[in-house]
């Protein structure tokens, strides 16, 4: 098993979408005990604390649909500099949201060390929408296609200019609720989806093993893991701002993350959109420091 310095930021935005509360997600996962769950696997721990999120005050807002674009940019940018200034110490970055937005700052500040970087995506939702496209004017429905190098250009142009990640190298697993203008995106980039309707038909064993083999397969230097805690079914993790039925299980999510561990590709991660708002006891904060503890090496044995 890696032993790894591993360097924890909390980013508590809740600009990315339109209800209140996942701006505590943070605290809500160190309660849960993340960082004493990852020592006791033998990891070095260190917590940078919170990225500072602030209102803007700005009078002349451009007419945008993107809802609080000025709020993300600040909060996203302030993240990619200290996502990078963490790689460039050695340390693994583990980011706590937050919303799913904060994912624009973590693969741009990513880009100043990893050059072909790959990017597992674990959510119900494919995030790829732009202001175009977007049925709700929420930027966390948007990251993934900013890192693309798709979208408003002040999200576009985080950190550094442009596109941050290529299409052929993302996988999406758990996908269930995609807007039109993603499905496209999806085709016409060839994004590689293992939405339900696979983990139903062939496993989650299946689907990780042919995830992991395509992401092996493809050069990488790196490769994220982007994990939004609504992948997973609601009656697992309560807590989430735009829950969708018919999602992957608990069981189901340790077995990937255990697996991402054995293959040993990952090299940063994030946990995102965990509401203690509207948890339940602090269920999907503990769901989520748990498979914290697979993805880091935790065994049952
Ligand atoms: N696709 C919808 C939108 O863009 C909903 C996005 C949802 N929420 C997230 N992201 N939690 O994964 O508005
Ligand atoms: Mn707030
Ligand atoms: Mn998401
Ligand atoms: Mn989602």
């Amino acid at each position: 098993m890696r032993k790894l310095d591993i360097s924890i930021i909390g980013v508590p935005l809740d600009y990315g979408q339109s209800r209140r509360g996942v701006d505590m997600g943070p605290s809500a996962i160190r309660y849960a005990g993340a960082m004493k769950r990852l020592e006791a696997i033998g990891h070095s721990l260190q917590d940078e604390g919170d990225i500072q999120v602030s209102v803007i005050e700005n009078k002349n807002r451009e007419e945008t649909n993107l809802k609080n674009l000025e709020e993300v940019v600040q909060a996203t940018s302030e993240l990619a500099n200290r996502v990078s200034r963490v790689i460039e110490n050695g340390r693994f970055p583990l980011v706590f949201g937050g919303d799913h937005s904060i994912a624009i700052g973590t693969l741009a500040g990513l880009t100043s060390k990893y050059k072909n970087l790959g990017v597992i995506w674990y959510d119900a939702h494919a995030d790829l929408n732009t202001a175009e496209t977007s049925p709700s004017g929420n930027i966390h429905g948007m990251p993934l296609a900013v890192s693309m190098g798709l979208g408003h250009e002040k999200l576009v142009n985080i950190f550094t200019d442009g596109q941050k990640v290529k299409p052929e190298n993302i996988v999406i697993i758990g996908a269930r609720s995609v807007d039109p203008g993603e499905r496209a995106l999806i085709k016409k980039r060839g994004i590689k989806v293992y939405t339900m309707h696979e983990i139903d038909r062939d496993g989650m064993s299946s689907v990780m093993k042919e995830a992991i083999e395509y992401l092996k397969c493809r050069n990488l230097d790196g490769v994220h893991l982007s994990l939004d805690l609504d992948g997973l079914d609601p009656l697992y993790t309560p807590g989430v701002g735009t829950p969708v039925p018919g999602g992957i299980s608990y069981r189901e999510s340790h077995l990937a993350m255990e697996m991402l561990e054995d293959s040993g590709v990952i090299t940063s991660a994030e946990f995102v959109e965990v509401n203690p708002i509207l948890d339940e006891k602090n269920k999907t904060a503990d769901v989520a420091v748990g498979l914290m503890g697979s993805l880091f090496g935790e065994k049952l044995l």
